[in-house]
Protein backbone atom coordinates (compact mmCIF):
# COMPACT_ATOMS: atom_id res chain seq x y z
CA UNK A 1 0.00 0.00 0.00
CA UNK A 2 1.23 3.66 -0.84
CA UNK A 3 -1.35 5.61 0.88
CA UNK A 4 0.05 7.03 3.29
CA UNK A 5 -3.20 8.85 4.27
CA UNK A 6 -5.31 5.81 3.74
CA UNK A 7 -7.85 5.30 6.38
CA UNK A 8 -9.79 3.02 8.10
CA UNK A 9 -12.16 1.92 10.76
CA UNK A 10 -15.32 0.01 11.80
CA UNK A 11 -18.33 1.40 11.82
CA UNK A 12 -21.22 -0.35 14.02
CA UNK A 13 -25.04 -0.16 13.07
CA UNK A 14 -27.62 -0.59 15.65
CA UNK A 15 -31.11 0.04 15.91
CA UNK A 16 -33.72 -1.73 16.46
CA UNK A 17 -35.45 -4.64 14.03
CA UNK A 18 -36.69 -3.56 10.88
CA UNK A 19 -35.63 0.40 10.67
CA UNK A 20 -33.48 -1.28 7.58
CA UNK A 21 -29.56 -1.66 8.79
CA UNK A 22 -28.95 -4.56 6.59
CA UNK A 23 -30.43 -2.70 3.56
CA UNK A 24 -27.69 0.10 4.10
CA UNK A 25 -25.04 -1.76 4.49
CA UNK A 26 -25.96 -4.10 1.29
CA UNK A 27 -26.76 -1.06 -0.23
CA UNK A 28 -23.40 -0.06 0.52
CA UNK A 29 -21.82 -2.73 -0.53
CA UNK A 30 -23.68 -3.12 -4.06
CA UNK A 31 -24.22 -6.80 -2.75
CA UNK A 32 -26.04 -8.64 -0.44
CA UNK A 33 -24.37 -10.12 2.22
CA UNK A 34 -26.77 -9.61 4.80
CA UNK A 35 -30.36 -11.11 4.16
CA UNK A 36 -33.06 -8.49 4.72
CA UNK A 37 -37.06 -8.93 5.22
CA UNK A 38 -39.52 -7.12 6.45
CA UNK A 39 -39.79 -9.68 9.52
CA UNK A 40 -38.08 -8.49 12.89
CA UNK A 41 -35.00 -10.54 13.55
CA UNK A 42 -33.65 -11.43 10.22
CA UNK A 43 -30.31 -10.61 10.99
CA UNK A 44 -28.85 -13.00 13.99
CA UNK A 45 -25.87 -12.74 13.76
CA UNK A 46 -23.20 -10.05 13.83
CA UNK A 47 -21.59 -9.23 9.84
CA UNK A 48 -19.48 -7.29 8.42
CA UNK A 49 -19.30 -5.82 5.28
CA UNK A 50 -16.02 -4.84 3.98
CA UNK A 51 -15.87 -1.60 1.83
CA UNK A 52 -12.59 -0.70 0.40
CA UNK A 53 -11.94 2.00 -2.02
CA UNK A 54 -8.36 3.75 -3.29
CA UNK A 55 -8.44 5.92 0.02
CA UNK A 56 -9.93 3.73 2.40
CA UNK A 57 -11.49 0.54 4.30
CA UNK A 58 -15.06 0.80 6.04
CA UNK A 59 -15.47 -2.25 7.82
CA UNK A 60 -19.48 -2.23 8.53
CA UNK A 61 -20.44 -4.23 11.42
CA UNK A 62 -24.43 -5.32 10.69
CA UNK A 63 -25.83 -6.23 14.08
CA UNK A 64 -29.16 -8.03 15.29
CA UNK A 65 -32.00 -5.42 15.97
CA UNK A 66 -31.82 -4.51 19.46
CA UNK A 67 -35.11 -5.83 21.36
CA UNK A 68 -36.59 -7.31 24.57
CA UNK A 69 -35.17 -10.83 24.17
CA UNK A 70 -38.01 -13.67 25.01
CA UNK A 71 -34.97 -16.61 24.85
CA UNK A 72 -31.76 -17.82 24.61
CA UNK A 73 -31.33 -16.93 20.71
CA UNK A 74 -32.51 -13.41 21.71
CA UNK A 75 -30.19 -12.92 24.20
CA UNK A 76 -27.36 -13.85 22.07
CA UNK A 77 -28.57 -11.83 19.68
CA UNK A 78 -29.04 -8.47 21.78
CA UNK A 79 -25.60 -8.88 23.75
CA UNK A 80 -23.63 -9.76 20.46
CA UNK A 81 -25.44 -6.36 19.06
CA UNK A 82 -23.91 -4.23 22.53
CA UNK A 83 -20.75 -6.15 22.16
CA UNK A 84 -20.33 -4.17 18.88
CA UNK A 85 -19.71 -1.33 20.33
CA UNK A 86 -16.20 -2.42 22.35
CA UNK A 87 -14.69 -2.75 18.56
CA UNK A 88 -15.61 0.00 16.71
CA UNK A 89 -14.55 3.34 16.11
CA UNK A 90 -17.88 5.05 14.97
CA UNK A 91 -21.36 4.30 15.44
CA UNK A 92 -24.64 4.40 13.83
CA UNK A 93 -27.28 4.36 15.70
CA UNK A 94 -30.46 4.22 12.70
CA UNK A 95 -33.89 5.13 13.85
CA UNK A 96 -37.20 4.50 10.59
CA UNK A 97 -38.17 8.30 9.59
CA UNK A 98 -41.92 6.59 9.55
CA UNK A 99 -42.38 5.34 13.18
CA UNK A 100 -42.11 7.32 16.10
CA UNK A 101 -39.30 6.97 18.84
CA UNK A 102 -40.07 4.37 21.01
CA UNK A 103 -39.06 2.95 24.53
CA UNK A 104 -36.68 0.49 22.21
CA UNK A 105 -34.76 3.27 20.92
CA UNK A 106 -34.76 5.20 24.75
CA UNK A 107 -33.36 2.12 25.85
CA UNK A 108 -31.07 1.87 23.29
CA UNK A 109 -29.79 5.75 23.32
CA UNK A 110 -29.14 5.27 27.25
CA UNK A 111 -26.56 2.66 26.36
CA UNK A 112 -25.03 4.90 23.63
CA UNK A 113 -24.54 8.08 26.01
CA UNK A 114 -22.03 5.86 27.62
CA UNK A 115 -20.63 5.30 24.36
CA UNK A 116 -16.57 6.27 23.60
CA UNK A 117 -16.99 6.67 20.19
CA UNK A 118 -18.58 9.39 18.26
CA UNK A 119 -22.39 8.40 17.49
CA UNK A 120 -23.87 9.31 14.17
CA UNK A 121 -27.74 9.67 14.05
CA UNK A 122 -28.88 7.85 10.73
CA UNK A 123 -33.37 8.73 10.00
CA UNK A 124 -33.88 6.03 7.52
CA UNK A 125 -36.64 5.37 5.26
CA UNK A 126 -37.39 9.40 4.19
CA UNK A 127 -38.76 8.09 1.16
CA UNK A 128 -41.94 6.96 3.88
CA UNK A 129 -42.43 10.34 4.72
CA UNK A 130 -43.21 13.91 4.05
CA UNK A 131 -40.05 15.89 3.75
CA UNK A 132 -41.87 18.67 6.28
CA UNK A 133 -42.21 16.61 9.50
CA UNK A 134 -38.07 15.52 9.00
CA UNK A 135 -36.88 18.18 11.47
CA UNK A 136 -39.32 17.53 13.81
CA UNK A 137 -38.26 13.82 13.70
CA UNK A 138 -34.76 14.87 14.16
CA UNK A 139 -35.54 17.16 16.70
CA UNK A 140 -37.41 14.72 18.57
CA UNK A 141 -33.93 12.30 19.22
CA UNK A 142 -31.48 15.01 18.90
CA UNK A 143 -33.42 16.41 22.46
CA UNK A 144 -32.36 12.87 23.50
CA UNK A 145 -28.80 12.79 23.35
CA UNK A 146 -26.09 14.66 21.84
CA UNK A 147 -25.84 13.03 18.41
CA UNK A 148 -21.90 13.57 16.53
CA UNK A 149 -23.94 13.85 13.03
CA UNK A 150 -27.28 13.27 12.12
CA UNK A 151 -27.26 11.97 8.29
CA UNK A 152 -31.07 11.24 7.31
CA UNK A 153 -31.15 8.87 3.83
CA UNK A 154 -33.23 6.48 2.62
CA UNK A 155 -31.38 3.08 2.47
CA UNK A 156 -33.80 1.32 -0.06
CA UNK A 157 -33.81 4.21 -2.60
CA UNK A 158 -30.53 5.15 -2.40
CA UNK A 159 -30.73 9.14 -1.09
CA UNK A 160 -28.30 10.78 0.28
CA UNK A 161 -26.08 7.49 1.32
CA UNK A 162 -23.37 9.49 -0.83
CA UNK A 163 -23.41 12.19 1.98
CA UNK A 164 -23.41 9.75 4.93
CA UNK A 165 -20.53 7.85 3.67
CA UNK A 166 -18.68 11.11 3.21
CA UNK A 167 -19.66 12.04 6.82
CA UNK A 168 -18.19 8.65 7.67
CA UNK A 169 -14.94 8.78 6.24
CA UNK A 170 -14.23 12.31 7.78
CA UNK A 171 -14.68 10.48 11.15
CA UNK A 172 -12.18 8.12 10.48
CA UNK A 173 -8.52 8.30 11.37
CA UNK A 174 -5.20 7.03 9.30
CA UNK A 175 -5.10 3.29 9.69
CA UNK A 176 -4.09 0.49 8.26
CA UNK A 177 -6.15 -1.76 5.28
CA UNK A 178 -7.37 -4.65 7.82
CA UNK A 179 -8.23 -6.83 4.48
CA UNK A 180 -7.48 -7.34 1.20
CA UNK A 181 -9.38 -5.55 -0.95
CA UNK A 182 -11.45 -8.25 -2.61
CA UNK A 183 -12.45 -9.50 1.03
CA UNK A 184 -16.07 -8.21 1.37
CA UNK A 185 -17.20 -10.17 4.37
CA UNK A 186 -15.79 -11.85 7.41
CA UNK A 187 -18.60 -14.97 7.19
CA UNK A 188 -17.15 -17.94 4.98
CA UNK A 189 -19.32 -18.61 2.25
CA UNK A 190 -21.57 -21.54 3.53
CA UNK A 191 -22.55 -18.97 5.93
CA UNK A 192 -23.89 -16.90 3.32
CA UNK A 193 -25.67 -19.52 1.86
CA UNK A 194 -27.58 -20.40 4.71
CA UNK A 195 -28.46 -17.20 5.46
CA UNK A 196 -30.15 -17.14 1.66
CA UNK A 197 -31.81 -20.03 1.89
CA UNK A 198 -33.03 -19.01 5.59
CA UNK A 199 -33.92 -15.40 3.74
CA UNK A 200 -36.43 -17.44 1.37
CA UNK A 201 -38.23 -19.50 3.96
CA UNK A 202 -38.81 -15.58 5.87
CA UNK A 203 -39.98 -14.52 2.67
CA UNK A 204 -42.49 -17.48 1.76
CA UNK A 205 -43.68 -18.17 5.46
CA UNK A 206 -45.53 -16.72 8.52
CA UNK A 207 -45.83 -16.43 11.97
CA UNK A 208 -43.83 -18.20 13.77
CA UNK A 209 -42.33 -20.33 11.14
CA UNK A 210 -39.59 -17.85 10.49
CA UNK A 211 -38.33 -17.34 13.89
CA UNK A 212 -38.27 -21.09 14.55
CA UNK A 213 -35.57 -22.21 11.60
CA UNK A 214 -31.90 -22.16 11.49
CA UNK A 215 -30.33 -23.43 8.19
CA UNK A 216 -26.87 -25.42 8.19
CA UNK A 217 -24.83 -26.10 5.08
CA UNK A 218 -23.62 -29.28 5.37
CA UNK A 219 -21.53 -29.67 2.34
CA UNK A 220 -20.29 -27.61 -0.18
CA UNK A 221 -18.60 -28.74 -3.76
CA UNK A 222 -18.01 -29.19 -7.16
CA UNK A 223 -19.75 -32.35 -8.65
CA UNK A 224 -16.95 -33.60 -11.45
CA UNK A 225 -19.80 -34.51 -13.49
CA UNK A 226 -22.13 -32.14 -14.11
CA UNK A 227 -19.46 -29.36 -13.09
CA UNK A 228 -21.90 -27.75 -10.50
CA UNK A 229 -21.31 -26.94 -6.71
CA UNK A 230 -23.30 -29.56 -5.17
CA UNK A 231 -24.94 -28.01 -1.68
CA UNK A 232 -26.49 -29.72 0.88
CA UNK A 233 -28.10 -27.95 3.77
CA UNK A 234 -30.45 -29.07 6.56
CA UNK A 235 -33.26 -26.79 7.93
CA UNK A 236 -34.17 -26.79 11.07
CA UNK A 237 -37.28 -26.11 12.73
CA UNK A 238 -39.06 -26.59 16.39
CA UNK A 239 -42.05 -28.53 15.52
CA UNK A 240 -43.06 -31.34 13.72
CA UNK A 241 -46.10 -29.04 12.36
CA UNK A 242 -43.50 -26.28 11.10
CA UNK A 243 -41.84 -29.36 9.45
CA UNK A 244 -45.15 -29.50 7.33
CA UNK A 245 -45.35 -26.00 6.63
CA UNK A 246 -41.79 -25.95 5.44
CA UNK A 247 -42.25 -28.64 3.32
CA UNK A 248 -45.68 -27.52 1.68
CA UNK A 249 -48.10 -29.76 -0.02
CA UNK A 250 -46.62 -32.33 -2.01
CA UNK A 251 -43.20 -30.57 -1.35
CA UNK A 252 -44.54 -27.54 -2.95
CA UNK A 253 -42.80 -24.63 -0.88
CA UNK A 254 -39.69 -26.83 -0.39
CA UNK A 255 -39.20 -26.58 -3.90
CA UNK A 256 -39.87 -23.32 -4.71
CA UNK A 257 -37.67 -22.10 -1.24
CA UNK A 258 -34.71 -24.12 -3.28
CA UNK A 259 -35.21 -22.62 -6.39
CA UNK A 260 -35.51 -19.01 -5.16
CA UNK A 261 -32.28 -19.68 -2.92
CA UNK A 262 -30.33 -21.43 -5.45
CA UNK A 263 -31.14 -18.43 -8.08
CA UNK A 264 -29.19 -15.81 -5.27
CA UNK A 265 -26.57 -18.09 -4.35
CA UNK A 266 -25.60 -18.72 -8.05
CA UNK A 267 -25.51 -14.59 -7.99
CA UNK A 268 -22.91 -14.65 -5.46
CA UNK A 269 -21.01 -17.77 -6.44
CA UNK A 270 -20.90 -16.93 -10.12
CA UNK A 271 -21.57 -20.37 -10.85
CA UNK A 272 -24.34 -23.15 -11.51
CA UNK A 273 -25.81 -24.91 -8.12
CA UNK A 274 -27.30 -28.04 -7.33
CA UNK A 275 -29.24 -27.11 -4.04
CA UNK A 276 -30.69 -30.19 -1.58
CA UNK A 277 -32.29 -29.20 0.93
CA UNK A 278 -33.47 -31.61 4.06
CA UNK A 279 -35.58 -30.24 7.15
CA UNK A 280 -35.13 -31.88 10.77
CA UNK A 281 -37.12 -30.87 14.15
CA UNK A 282 -35.56 -29.96 16.55
CA UNK A 283 -37.82 -29.02 19.76
CA UNK A 284 -37.51 -25.63 21.07
CA UNK A 285 -33.66 -25.09 19.53
CA UNK A 286 -33.69 -21.39 20.70
CA UNK A 287 -33.88 -21.82 24.49
CA UNK A 288 -31.01 -24.53 24.44
CA UNK A 289 -27.66 -23.02 24.53
CA UNK A 290 -25.62 -26.11 23.18
CA UNK A 291 -28.18 -26.28 19.98
CA UNK A 292 -27.37 -22.52 19.23
CA UNK A 293 -23.56 -23.07 19.49
CA UNK A 294 -23.86 -25.78 16.84
CA UNK A 295 -26.22 -23.48 14.74
CA UNK A 296 -23.87 -21.08 14.76
CA UNK A 297 -25.16 -18.67 17.68
CA UNK A 298 -22.34 -18.73 19.72
CA UNK A 299 -20.01 -15.87 20.97
P1 LIG B 1 -32.99 -4.45 9.77
O1 LIG B 1 -33.80 -5.40 10.59
O2 LIG B 1 -32.76 -3.16 10.51
O3 LIG B 1 -31.72 -5.04 9.25
O4 LIG B 1 -33.91 -4.05 8.52
P2 LIG B 1 -33.91 -4.66 7.04
O5 LIG B 1 -32.73 -4.14 6.27
O6 LIG B 1 -34.09 -6.14 7.08
O7 LIG B 1 -35.20 -3.94 6.46
C1 LIG B 1 -36.46 -4.09 7.08
C2 LIG B 1 -37.55 -3.69 6.10
O8 LIG B 1 -37.49 -2.28 5.86
C3 LIG B 1 -37.39 -4.37 4.74
O9 LIG B 1 -38.69 -4.71 4.27
C4 LIG B 1 -36.75 -3.27 3.88
O10 LIG B 1 -37.07 -3.39 2.52
C5 LIG B 1 -37.37 -2.01 4.46
N1 LIG B 1 -36.50 -0.81 4.29
C6 LIG B 1 -35.21 -0.67 4.61
N2 LIG B 1 -34.76 0.57 4.29
C7 LIG B 1 -35.80 1.23 3.77
C8 LIG B 1 -35.98 2.57 3.23
O11 LIG B 1 -35.08 3.41 3.19
N3 LIG B 1 -37.23 2.88 2.79
C9 LIG B 1 -38.26 1.99 2.82
N4 LIG B 1 -39.45 2.39 2.35
N5 LIG B 1 -38.14 0.75 3.30
C10 LIG B 1 -36.93 0.35 3.76
K1 LIG C 1 -35.58 -7.20 9.24
MG1 LIG D 1 -30.84 -6.85 9.62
Amino acid sequence: MTNKNFKSGFVAILGRPNVGKSTFMNHVMGQKIAIMSDKPQTTRNKIQGIYTTENEQIVFIDTPGIHKPHNALGDFMVQSAYSTLRECDVVLFMVAADEPRSTGENMIIERLKTAEVPVILVVNKIDKIHPDRLFEIITDYTSQMDFAEVVPISALAGNNTETLLQTLSDKLSVGPQYFPEDQITDHPERFLVSEMIREKILLLTREEVPHSIAVITDKMSRDEETGKIHIMATIIVERKSQKGIVLGKGGDMIRKIGKMARRDIEVMLGDKVYLETWVKVKNDWRDRKMDLADFGYKK
